[in-house]
């Protein structure tokens, strides 16, 4: 059990990704709102998100029964927009670190807003976006409510990790009350007014009439909406309906709606939005204020971009001689200065050992000679000791001799030492405003380096020894501006590495995709012989390249680059490197693009742990989020390398599929567990991604603000626009077949027993059983759970159901068992059915049947209980007719108690939607009204 509260303790953990938001006394600070640099220069968007924050602040204030506002907000101004005297540099705040983006969206596909989430409940999100029309257009005011409230709505996802308490794809359930059938909205609370509308439109013309039941479904016609009465007396909730103007509370335990079919029942357990925000450490960390109001208004700064300045800051102690360092450390950094930095950045360097020295002043990159004089500053010798300070100091030295101060500007600092005097200029450090990466080369790096990282939000990285794995290459190829301004990034489309014996080939394919082609750069490396392998790389259109095409520089014996002239080729690029040396030696391949327009975004990748150091025996989460533009693809086959110090790598496939650790199926977020800790120590991520013509395409985000279909006022009915859809058709012409790698930095693990480890990882919860009706037997399914969480393989299923949802959630173990005698689990990620007829279950009236289910493994170690589905069953009524209902359907001799018969004509069918079933039902006991359905 305790392994199952560390987990549940897990999900409470927030997760930093970026975001640099402090909450003092109640009041939010620091919170980055950020402009996206291709928006043109607009001063109300500024203006209005200053109105829109200052009136959630007393919106949020209430709604928290007085406990928090907004405090303090940076909003980012791009850099193109011209200057004035009021805008002060961004400092360490960066667009990709944002916590609101206000950026278009892709394929005019709309301006819900939403936040981008996908950790458990509880867990914080990525970020918020908004686009420039939403913050514009008053008249959307009408679909979204305020913007003000909207912006609590999606606070309320970003900070606190809860979620919507409606459901586009699944608008209405059944519920039972009193022992009457009804069709609810899936809504929170139940009691908003409404009716149920469909409306039909012909060209600009619309009509609306009441909804009619769908005789099949037992629940309302497809494109049935729920329009809500315009005045309500209803407080609750803002995570269902925050456009309403009486809508001024989170739903609390007594407004809770757990019937209700959504995200938030489905990952909270059941729980409601305000007893989850009560759980936070948001919520332990402070108290309530008394006031009738914030106690402070909120206050905004201007921050402006400005251009990138990095100062490569590297040790060459001698230490960087062994396993190669130095040379890898040229080859790495080469790749950042020729391929990887954007174009009108500045760029110095800084080489340190016991002292530091400059070995490159700033020079802007507006040519390609000046990436080529900045690789000739590149160290290639090593010996001394280690001052990280040193070095930290006289990068510092260099920035400033182009600006006054080190706001915003970048430092990499790389190293393979120990250190003990880093802690001298922690403090500088932290008050510089220059944003600090690290790169901690091998395993004897100083551990508290990523404390640097950590004060300035800078990425971290690790690298090991291990030649084969390219971490050294992968980690500079990660440090990419983290402006927003993506028509200048460099992606990665390939890296891979192995040990090729003599004589032997290397072979590959990398496909270079629509969205990529503009400074394609085709790179080998090699770690023994002086001269190049044999190359040969062939383009889709079968032009081919050899190794007298690629260039060999005089200072880099190991290195062959060949750049592709204009846009590269659309498809297939195939290569055979061969190993000609006289013994086997690693050789890899490293390809990396730009956008090939700007009209057109790429593919891109994030890929990242859910957190940053984790102690044994708290599992971790790997998540890689796939998109073009602001859309998820789809479909990827997405594959994770994590590498730890030993240099042994553990390789795993994380899925899109709504199961275990992916929360949400087909949102373009790919997650998995990770539990293969083998030591203490820093570890690594990489993924590689790879889209196929014939499976990947374009999806829509979740965890937006509820699109409000219309309002009922004095009794008219007010309809809004549609709300746009894009089709699939038109988002999928868009994607062919890609390649990509990332890295996704280092993380530390801490607490790892010596001498291996027992088994402490219990199965994973199971978060999407469903059940069905067929054939007067329950079926459920359900994605088997492993053994050590999604990994493995558990060892038994304990099936309980119940009447009431909540007594299955609080007491699993007292509820009805199902006999699972029969069911054998198989390996995690596949697809389980069970079926069986209830036994010894009593039903008077029309119910609604709950299923959980629980895993067990071999160490008898129980996953948490999941998320519940049910059956509708109904005693037969008038509206079940039984005229025509057939003679043959015969009862099975099995069934004792409860009787279920499937009446098939002239009644309702049961057929299954999407999370329940409606089944006529006759209790035998209580035969005598319902003699004319014959048994
Ligand atoms: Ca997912
Ligand atoms: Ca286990």
């Amino acid at each position: 059990m305790r392994v199952f509260k560390s987990l549940v303790l897990l999900f409470l953990v927030p997760v930093v990704r970026g975001s640099r938001v402090q909450l003092k006394n109640g009041g939010y600070e620091d919170i980055v709102i950020a402009i996206n640099p291709e928006l043109p220069e607009d001063h109300n968007i500024i203006r209005n998100i200053q109105d829109m924050v200052k009136e959630a602040s007393t919106y949020l204030f209430n709604a928290t029964k007085q406990r928090f506002f907004f405090k303090a907000v940076k909003i980012i101004i791009p850099l193109h927009w011209p200057p004035k005297p009021e805008y002060l540099s961004v400092k360490t705040e960066s667009y990709d670190k944002a916590d609101v983006i206000v950026a278009n969206p892709f394929l005019k596909y709309g301006d819900d807003p939403y936040t981008l989430q996908y950790g458990g409940c509880g867990e914080k999100g990525r970020y918020i976006h908004f686009t420039p029309n939403f913050l514009l257009n008053d008249t959307l005011h009408n679909i979204y409510g305020s913007r003000a409230k909207v912006f609590v709505h999606e606070w309320a996802h970003l900070r606190w990790g809860v979620f919507d308490e409606y459901n586009y794809d699944a608008p209405f359930y059944l519920s039972v009350n009193s022992g009457k059938k009804t069709v609810e909205a899936t809504s929170c609370s139940t009691d908003i007014t409404g009716k149920y509308i469909v409306q039909s439109c012909t060209g600009n013309s619309c009509t609306t009439r009441e909804c009619e039941y769908d005789q099949q479904t037992k629940l309302y016609e497809a494109g049935c909406k729920f329009v809500p009465e315009k005045p309500q007396n209803v407080p609750a909730s803002i995570m269902y309906m925050q456009s309403l103007s009486s809508v001024v509370e989170f739903c609390d335990q007594s407004t809770h709606n757990e019937k209700a079919t959504n995200m938030q029942n489905k990952m909270c357990n059941y729980k409601s939005t305000w007893e989850v925000i009560m759980n936070s450490t948001d919520f332990s960390n402070t108290s309530a204020i008394n006031s009738s109001s914030p106690p402070f208004e909120t206050s905004f700064s201007l921050l402006q971009t400005k251009d990138r300045v990095v100062c490569l800051v590297l040790d060459v102690s001698g230490s960087m001689i062994v396993y190669n360092r130095i040379n890898r450390l040229y080859q790495a950094a080469e790749i950042f200065l020729l391929q990887i930095i954007e174009m009108d950045s500045w760029v110095g360097i800084v080489t340190f050992h016991s002292t530091a020295q400059i070995t490159c002043n700033l020079k802007q990159i507006v040519t390609e000679n000046v990436r080529h004089d900045l690789t000739k500053c590149l160290p290639t010798s090593a010996g001394g000791g280690t001052n990280i300070c040193a070095g930290v100091y006289k990068g510092f030295e260099v920035i400033k001799q182009k600006y006054s101060n080190l706001d915003g500007s970048e430092i990499v600092l790389l190293t393979d030492g120990e250190d003990r005097g880093m802690n001298i200029c922690l403090t500088e450090v932290k008050n510089s405003g220059s944003i600090i990466h690290t790169i901690a080369l091998g395993p004897n790096a100083v551990r508290e380096l990523e404390q640097f990282s950590d004060m300035t939000g800078g990425l971290k990285f690790y690298a090991t020894d291990t030649v084969d794995s390219n971490g050294l290459i992968d980690t500079f190829s990660g440090i990419s501006s983290g402006s927003g301004n993506i028509s200048e990034r460099s992606i990665q489309l390939e890296s891979t590495a192995q040990s090729v014996a003599v004589k032997q080939w290397m072979n590959g394919t990398v496909t270079v995709d629509s969205t990529v082609g503009k400074d394609t750069f085709f790179v080998v490396t090699w770690d023994r012989s002086t001269s190049p392998p044999d190359i040969l790389l062939r383009d889709p259109k079968e032009k081919e390249y050899r190794t007298s095409n690629f260039t060999v520089s005089d200072l880099n014996l190991q290195t062959a680059r060949l750049k592709i002239a204009g846009t590269a080729e659309v498809g297939g690029w195939l290569h055979w490197i061969q190993n000609n040396h006289t013994e086997s030696q690693v050789i890899s391949m490293i390809v990396t693009s730009r956008p090939a327009s700007l009209a057109v975004p790429p593919v891109t990748v994030k890929a990242h742990m859910n957190k940053d150091t984790n102690n044994f025996s708290n599992p971790m989460v790997i998540y890689a989020e796939v998109s073009q533009g602001f859309l998820p693809v789809l479909g990827a086959t997405v594959m994770a390398t994590v590498e730890q110090e030993t240099g042994s790598a553990v390789e795993l496939r994380l899925l899109d599929d709504g199961s275990g650790a992916d929360i949400m199926k087909n949102d373009g977020i790919y997650s998995k567990y990770f539990t293969s800790f083998k030591g203490n120590g820093r570890y690594n991520l990489k993924v590689h991604i790879q889209g196929r013509n014939q499976t990947v395409r374009l999806g829509h985000r979740q965890s937006r603000a509820l699109y409000v279909p219309g309002y009922i006022e004095n009794g008219d009915i007010k309809m809004n626009a549609p709300r746009p859809e894009v089709s699939d058709d038109e988002i999928q012409a868009k994607l062919g077949s890609f390649n990509r790698v990332a890295s996704g930095g280092s993380f530390v693990v801490k607490n790892v027993p010596s001498g291996g480890t027992t088994d402490v990882f219990p199965p994973c919860k199971i978060v999407d059983l469903e059940a069905q009706y067929e054939e007067d037997k329950i079926h459920l399914s359900w994605t088997a759970p492993g053994n050590d969480l999604d990994e493995g393989q558990a060892e038994r299923y304990i099936i309980k159901m119940s009447e009431s949802l909540l007594d299955l959630r609080n007491t699993f173990e007292n509820a009805t068992s199902v006999n699972t005698s029969s069911l054998v689990p198989n390996p995690a990620g596949t697809k389980e059915s069970f079926q069986f007829r209830p036994e010894n279950f009593t039903i008077e009236n029309d119910t609604i049947i709950y299923f959980a289910i629980r895993a067990v493994d071999n160490a008898s170690l129980t996953s948490e209980v999941s998320s519940i589905a049910q059956v509708a069953l109904f005693v037969t009524s008038k509206e079940c007719s039984p005229a025509g209902a057939s003679n043959d359907d015969a009862i099975n001799e099995d069934i004792n108690v409860l009787t279920i018969v499937l009446i098939v004509a002239g009644c309702v069918a049961a057929l299954l939607i999407a999370v329940s079933i409606t089944v006529c039902i006759l209790h035998k006991k209580n035969r005598r009204g319902f003699d004319e359905i014959r048994m």
